[in-house]
């Protein structure tokens, strides 16, 4: 207006005293229940009568202590989010890998039938005990590896069928209330690893029975550590990935994609330099249940056993491997250097 703030406050003031609403105080108007009228906007007619009238209202600000009261009442049911102090003491040459075997959430096995009980619950104990063990008996290696093999959850939609064939599934529960169990067992995970190595890796790679899931797992998982710089989640779709660890170089995939054989070439040409910079290389896999391992020229390949009971299908099929979960430390030079293994005889009844 190019007035200073006197004459402006002046005229403000004459405003008042010929009757013109300027606002600034409350006003007496009325308004929805919660809200307070903060200004209005009026039409007058040539006589300085009253043709129109606005009102604005804004819902009523609340004290800074009503909305601690409200905070907390939103999140009263919710348990509070543990911070995990970063170890002090690790050894940076070593990185330690975990690899999770099919674990088939949401399978359920009707013990009788395949001589051992299988459902949410016992998956969910089964991963949880193996990996906090794992976790506790492995060196204090700086890097960690959290691996899903593939086929983490049986079913991949609520069809309760696989995703290619369209065999018939042993489930249990709902897929909503399997996958919301399957991201908190996983992070359930992450967090043991957080308190024991600095930083810790994860890959998910997609199974026959979960190409989808694997997806929007990682996906999930990614955005559950997003604020933490301790915790890198491999969002990168496809079936093949790598991590190089000094001279370590580690392909993961699930396996149901031909024979181990074909690996070695697959990794010389996706990893071309890093398989000139590196000497101990490895494929982990999934897919067949069992533990195998075959030393190819230049590469070793194993496939890991896995925690879950059979279901109905691999009982008649004959199959009966024997479950457990192995953790693997590398030296940045040197390749493996020790594992440990939890057999699910370990788990207490
Ligand atoms: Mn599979």
């Amino acid at each position: 207006l190019g007035l200073s703030i006197r004459p402006f406050m002046n005229r403000l003031a004459r405003m008042k005293e010929r009757g013109i609403d300027v606002g600034g105080s409350p006003m007496n108007v009325a308004v929805p229940p919660g809200f307070t009228a903060n200004a209005t906007s009026t039409l007058h007619g040539p006589e300085g009568e009253i043709r129109l009238q606005w009102i604005k209202a804004q819902a009523q600000a609340k004290s800074p202590q009503e909305w601690a009261r409200c905070l907390k009442d939103e999140f009263a049911d919710l348990e509070p989010v543990k911070l995990i102090k970063a170890p002090t003491q690790t050894n940076c040459k070593l990185l330690t890998v975990y690899p999770i075997g099919d674990h088939h959430l949401a399978q359920y096995s009707y013990g009788e039938e395949t001589g051992a009980d299988y459902d949410m619950k016992i998956a969910r104990r089964l991963l949880v005990s193996a990996v906090s063990h794992l976790v506790d008996v492995s060196p204090a290696s700086e890097e960690a590896l959290i691996i899903n093999l593939g086929d983490f959850f049986h079913v991949d939609n609520p069809s309760n069928t696989t995703p290619a064939s369209g065999h018939t599934l042993d489930v249990d529960t709902r897929y909503s209330l399997a996958i919301k169990a399957g991201v908190a067992m996983l992070r359930t995970c992450i967090d043991k690893a957080l308190g024991k190595h600095k930083r810790v890796k994860v890959i998910c790679t997609p199974g026959n029975h979960d190409p989808i899931g694997a997806l929007w797992l990682s996906l999930a998982l990614k955005l559950c550590y997003e604020a933490n710089p301790r915790v890198i989640v491999e969002t990168q779709p496809g079936k093949f990935h790598y991590t190089e660890f000094g001279k370590v170089l580690i392909g993961v995939t699930h396996g149901d994609n031909g024979k181990p054989e074909k690996l070695q070439g697959v990794m010389a040409v996706d990893q071309a330099e890093a398989w000139g910079r590196t000497e101990h290389r490895y494929w982990f896999t999934g897919h067949v249940h069992h533990r195998k391992v075959i030393e190819f020229p230049g590469v070793m390949w194993e496939t890991f056993r896995t925690l879950a009971a059979r279901d109905a299908w691999a009982t008649s099929a004959g199959f009966r491997s024997g479950r457990d979960m192995t953790s693997i430390t590398f030296s940045r030079t040197d390749g493996e250097v020790c594992r440990h293994t939890f057999n699910i005889c370990m788990l207490e009844p």
